[in-house]
């Protein structure tokens, strides 16, 4: 399976992240350098001219492509989320790695109809080019989107985030993006399609990534509605009396439609000022505050455009809470001690 000109880099799981967390994305675009990066078996390394894809199964003209072609071809660009689901084996914690990008690429839909898919597919499934051993599995990267998905118009074969090229840990030369879903579907790497009548049977479609929930097994697929409070964070020298705002990003696979701010630890609760997204992009709220002298447990709660709100705890999407220590008159020096 190992194809010429390829090679991993730093085998084993890696996660990379800001420091400060939710509370250092500030931009409405996140600069590369404070997007999280996510890889289970290793980052790849492929040269340009050895880089191909494959695309077979239920197709009436199966294809191998270069990266000349991709580059060839017609190419979108689509604003987005990109958030990553937290550690699937431990699925109902909320990791909060989360940032805003715009991709640019070939849109799968264009590439599955010049491969001319069969009418009987239901499943693209989708192969990262690396092998390696995650959670004491030893396979390849295998994820699959329901046909309805990889048709639509913002699912791309990616070249670019934010203006430039993929580099070789954010998947490049070419990884899948599959915008309102979570980031475990946008396999990075990607090296093969395959259109199938059912879902793949791999360990990452089955074992890992698929909630367990009282109505059967559900695919981490679909981004349920999330917030956070990026500003205050508990390091500001806010003081007592001083007029400040809270606001963060909220974001789902559909819009958001409201997000309130609690300032007293979800007993009472306050609508804040949320703005419009553009394609599938965070959205921006802000409550104005004026500070008393105390501790305040800050929390923010969004509700989408189908009424799916966020649980208080035990979710991936639980609400964020900030905590807020403000003493009279000057900020307390210990608060950074925490
Ligand atoms: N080939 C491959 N693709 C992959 C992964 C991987 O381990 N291998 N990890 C996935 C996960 S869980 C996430 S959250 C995103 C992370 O993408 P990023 O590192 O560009 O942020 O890539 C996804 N695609
Ligand atoms: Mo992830």
């Amino acid at each position: 399976m190992q194809r010429m000109g390829l090679q991993m880099t730093k085998t084993g799981f890696s996660f990379r992240g800001p420091d400060e967390g939710v509370h250092a994305l500030k931009s409405w675009i996140t600069p590369e350098e404070d997007i999280f990066l996510v890889t289970h078996m290793g980052f790849v390394e492929v040269d340009s001219e050895h880089w191909y894809l494959d695309i077979d199964g239920l197709v009436g003209n199966p294809m191998r492509l270069r990266l000349t072609d991709l580059q060839a071809m017609p190419q979108r660009e689509y604003m987005s989320f990109h958030e990553c689901a937290g550690s699937p084996l431990a699925p109902t914690v909320a990791k909060r790695r989360i940032g805003n990008v715009v991709w640019k690429g070939v849109p799968l839909s264009i590439i599955l109809e010049r491969a001319k898919i069969g009418s009987d597919a239901s499943y693209i499934w989708t192969s990262g080019l690396e092998w390696g051993e995650y959670a004491g599995v030893e396979e390849t990267y295998q994820k699959d989107l329901p046909i309805e998905k990889a048709l639509a118009e913002e699912v791309l074969l990616a070249l670019e985030i934010n203006g430039r090229p993929l580099s070789p840990e954010r998947g490049g030369p070419v990884r899948l993006v599959v915008p309102g879903w979570y980031g475990t579907n946008s396999v990075k790497w990607v090296g093969s399609i395959t259109a199938a009548n059912r879902r793949a049977s791999g360990a990452y479609t089955t074992r890992f990534y698929n909630d367990a929930t009282p109505s059967g097994v559900k695919p981490v697929w679909s981004v349920a509605p999330e917030s956070v409070i990026v500003s205050p964070s508990p390091d500001d020298p806010l003081s007592a009396d001083m007029p400040t705002k809270i606001w963060g990003w909220a974001w789902g696979d559909h819009q958001i439609s409201s997000v309130e701010v609690s300032l007293d630890g979800g007993n009472s609760w306050q609508n804040a000022i949320l703005e419009p997204r553009e394609d599938r992009s965070w959205q921006r709220f802000e409550l104005p505050w004026i500070p008393t002298s105390g501790t305040h447990l800050l929390l923010c709660r969004c509700v989408d455009d189908l009424g799916q709100g966020q649980p208080r705890s035990n979710a991936r999407n639980a609400m964020h809470s900030v905590r807020i220590q403000i003493g009279d008159g000057a900020p307390l020096a210990s608060q950074s001690a925490r």
